[in-house]
């Protein structure tokens, strides 16, 4: 409660929302020590002028910045503005209800370093949205937990309304071109608890959106930036490399079985040439997977990397139980295109060898190496 949160709320062209968003996080807040910092780039319809006028009344500051450089660095420079220990973000075009923040603050008070306004957890929402724009919004959050996985503890971490304490960013460089800044702030800041409490993103009633098809091009490029600042492009490299790997032990284990040790090659229906065929690409399968699993273990996942052995046989178990799946989908397409389709064995087994890759990515990702 004596320790002031500092709201930072970047405004572009916010005239027709300033005042009720003023007077509705003064009642939201009574009793709570607060100061609300407008970072306003230059809007022209008199932003800037209405939040001055407010600050007889309000605990108010207002950064104008003369060129226009957008939502993510108005925060970044809102921060060295701010005088709190804690620091909240959101929008002015009360598309964030300022009802909400005493929950962000209460969040916080119980331990957490950073606390996000979520839409996607139970009771939380978006008003109004069509379904391409739900898709676009879970494609993009895809994306994020897909790429960087410290975004994965958060169900919405494109969720532009969020409070953290000052600590988690001190030392963190935030990068000013990132659009998501919450994006940025869990994939460098410092921080142990993350918690999220629902909200509902409720549709704008005065002003305009900002947002524009060239934001959704420049999100990719702040992922990419984001692998990159965090070594999660050299992992995501990596493990492409092992899967190379894997891929020509696979192959090349299923050529030497069937060419030369004995195996009747995939399709041939002599007598027992289908068991034979389908043991030497399992063979060829199991080997895969061990080496693949050592090599990530020791290269692709190394900081993740776990001492022990009962753990690591537990690890390499789970692998195995993924990839049994992905093992079954390769022979399953492997028979399918040899036998019923007549395709050429060495032709169907990296085909059914693809297929069954993408599917151990993903999995893995999100299990055996999961965060
Ligand atoms: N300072 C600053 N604020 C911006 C800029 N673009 C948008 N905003 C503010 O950021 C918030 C969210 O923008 P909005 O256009 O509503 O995005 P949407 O809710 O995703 O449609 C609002 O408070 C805007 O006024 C910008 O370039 N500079
Ligand atoms: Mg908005």
């Amino acid at each position: 409660m004596n320790k002031t949160t500092s709201i930072i709320i970047p405004t572009y062209n916010e005239h027709d929302n300033i005042t009720a968003l003023v007077q509705r996080l003064a009642e939201a807040l009574t009793g709570y020590n607060y100061e609300i910092v407008f970072v306003d780039d230059n809007s022209n319809d008199g932003t800037a002028e209405l939040a001055e006028s407010l600050k007889d009344e309000h605990p108010i500051s207002v950064i104008v910045r003369k060129d226009k450089r957008g939502l993510a660095s108005a925060v970044v420079d809102g921060l060295s503005h701010t005088s709190g220990g804690i620091v909240a973000v959101m929008d002015a075009d009360l598309q964030h209800p300022p009802e909400v923040v005493p929950d962000l603050i209460k969040a916080i008070e119980e331990g957490a370093d950073i606390a996000v306004a979520s839409r996607y957890i139970e009771g939380g929402g978006c008003q109004g949205w069509s379904l391409t724009r739900k898709l676009i919004s879970r494609g993009a959050i895809f994306l994020a937990h897909l790429l960087l996985p410290a975004t994965r503890q958060v169900n919405d971490p494109m969720s532009g309304f969020f409070m953290f304490k000052k600590d988690v960013v001190t030392n963190a460089r935030l990068n000013p071109a990132g659009f998501k800044i919450l994006l940025e702030i869990l994939m460098i800041g410092k921080f142990r608890n993350v918690t999220e409490v629902p909200f509902t993103f409720v549709t704008r009633e005065k002003g305009e959106s900002k947002l524009n098809a060239r934001q959704q091009v420049d999100y990719l490029k702040h992922i990419y930036s984001l692998m990159r600042r965090t070594g999660e492009l050299v992992r995501f490299i990596k493990f492409a490399l092992v899967g190379g790997s894997g891929i020509v032990v696979n192959y090349g284990l299923y050529w030497i079985l069937t060419r030369f040790a004995g195996f009747t090659p995939l399709g041939n229906t002599v007598t027992g040439g289908i068991i034979s065929g389908n043991l030497a690409i399992a063979i060829s399968i199991e080997t895969s997977i061990v080496t693949n699993f050592l090599l990530n273990n020791y290269f692709t996942f190394a900081d993740r990397n776990i001492r022990g052995i009962k753990a690591l046989l537990g690890r390499l178990f789970n692998f195995n139980l993924i990839c049994l799946i992905g093992g079954l989908i390769q022979i399953g397409v492997a028979n399918l295109l040899t036998i019923t389709l007549g395709f050429y064995d060495l032709i169907a087994i990296p085909i059914a060898i693809i297929v069954a890759t993408m599917w151990n990515y993903l999995l893995n990702n999100f299990w055996t190496w999961r965060q």
